[in-house]
């Protein structure tokens, strides 16, 4: 064998990782992508026209919502009274005097047992009054997003037996595993508190986690009925946690609660979205290659589909969304519909260009017809009419990227949502 073979040979499987590999039997081609027709975010279940904000938010905000929530995610079972929150640490000397650092446990009660998510906050020093946030979850543990040694490890289960976690377990070598993700310092240096939990927290990620998670806690919505786990979904169950969250948020003199940008990447990216359309208190929604269920249209049925994600995670959605299976175009609405409800509040939504299972072009097509109710409020959306070129942001209230690399979060996507929240919040 000459030695330049063997050295192709040793470096192919570098060479075949640049790209998300192609999964058979699944359209990657723009012109395999079946004909469809998106339903109109602006006309009502009625078949009239909404032209106007009030008449949006009147009510055609929440028909819209009432089908996302019976064919899609479930239903959210309303702001429990009986929560506690506990700082169980705090230094304010972190990161080598930079930021302040809290450890706060928000106390879920009424339940059978004990039920705790941990969140973990860097505030930063060189600032004074209430900062704006970053409040996003992690995919393994609070410990996963820095080598901080002051981080609590995590004792929730772990999905993967990777990344210094074992029998799904974290142990110590699992800290700052996820810190590529987590540009700490550099949120911080730019005048931005970082908040995270891990969402496992709230439900472990598998088909039987609910019956270790909040799913199987509450028996009883806020108002008294019945709560079935099958009412909602993990993605709800993220989702709700997330508002949990902000109403810790609110009681902090640290955060300006009125400024809180709440991102995730890929599955936890559907989870912010859907958290982002329910709950008006987050400032700004940032999807980060969020993809099908998250920010990509159904019915392109491009990479990953309706009943490829119902068939692999049959936990993440409600059951009604399995009617969908190969029949998206009967779903009652779309993803961007979704990016709609989160109007007029700016919304980010960011692909990579490798990443074609999540469907980039689907990802901007969304984020792009969602601008028709934006417009309601003379608000501008992406502002072009096709998918920019790679490392290329385009947008107004409604920013997007298209990415070079993979499904990742990177400083390149950071940076942008950095820049887009300084512009919207004012900074
Ligand atoms: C994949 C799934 C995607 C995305 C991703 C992730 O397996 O097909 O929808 O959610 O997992 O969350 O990492």
């Amino acid at each position: 064998m000459s030695q330049r073979y063997t050295l192709l040979l040793l470096l192919l499987p570098m060479l075949m990782n640049t790209a998300d590999a192609r999964k058979k039997g699944f359209i990657y081609e723009e012109s395999e992508v079946p004909a469809y027709t998106l339903p109109d975010p602006l006309i009502a279940n009625d078949g009239s026209a909404v032209t106007s904000a009030s008449q949006w938010k009147a009510f055609r905000r929440s028909e819209i919502l009432d089908h996302f929530e019976e064919s899609v995610y479930g239903r959210r079972p309303g702001k429990p009274d009986a929560l506690k929150f506990t700082v169980t640490s705090q230094d304010n000397n972190a990161l080598g005097g930079l930021a302040k650092r809290k450890q706060v446990s928000i106390l879920f009660e009424g339940g059978d047992r004990p039920f705790a998510v941990h969140l973990l906050i860097y505030v930063p020093n060189k600032t004074s009054g209430p900062v704006p946030v970053f409040l996003g979850y992690n995919f393994n543990g609070n410990h996963s997003i820095h080598t901080d040694p002051g981080i609590d490890l995590s004792k929730s289960w772990m999905r993967k037996n990777d990344n210094g976690n074992k029998n799904h377990r974290a142990t110590e070598a699992a800290r700052g595993k996820s810190a590529s993700r987590w540009p700490v310092e550099t949120i911080i240096k730019r005048g931005y508190a970082v908040a995270t939990a891990y969402y496992g927290d709230v439900e472990p990620d598998h088909a039987d986690g609910w019956k270790d998670g909040i799913r199987s806690f509450y028996k009883t919505d806020a108002q008294g009925h019945s709560l079935k786990r099958e009412d909602w979904s993990a993605i709800t169950a993220w989702a709700w946690a997330l508002s949990r969250i902000v109403d810790y948020l609110e009681t902090d003199s640290d955060i300006d609660a009125d400024s809180i940008a709440l991102l995730g990447h890929s599955r936890l990216g559907k989870t912010s979205v859907w958290a982002g359309a329910t709950d008006q208190r987050f400032a700004i929604t940032i999807s980060n290659n969020s993809g099908c269920g998250g920010a990509a249209l159904s019915r392109r049925s491009f990479g990953e589909t309706v009943k490829r994600i119902n068939t692999s995670f049959p936990h993440w959605f409600n059951s009604s969304f399995k009617a969908f299976n190969a029949n998206e175009g009967a779903l009652p609405v779309d993803q961007h519909e979704l990016l709609a409800l989160i109007a007029p509040r700016p919304v980010y939504v960011a692909s990579a260009v490798e990443d074609e299972w999540a469907d980039p072009n689907g990802e901007f097509l969304s984020a792009k017809a969602a601008g028709a109710v934006y417009e309601l409020w003379g608000k501008q959306g992406v502002g072009v009419d096709s998918q920019p070129p790679v490392d290329t942001p385009v947008g107004d209230t409604i920013g997007y990227h298209v990415r070079s690399g993979g499904h990742n979060v990177t400083d390149y996507d950071w940076e942008q949502y950095l820049n887009f929240a300084d512009r919207h919040l004012g900074r």
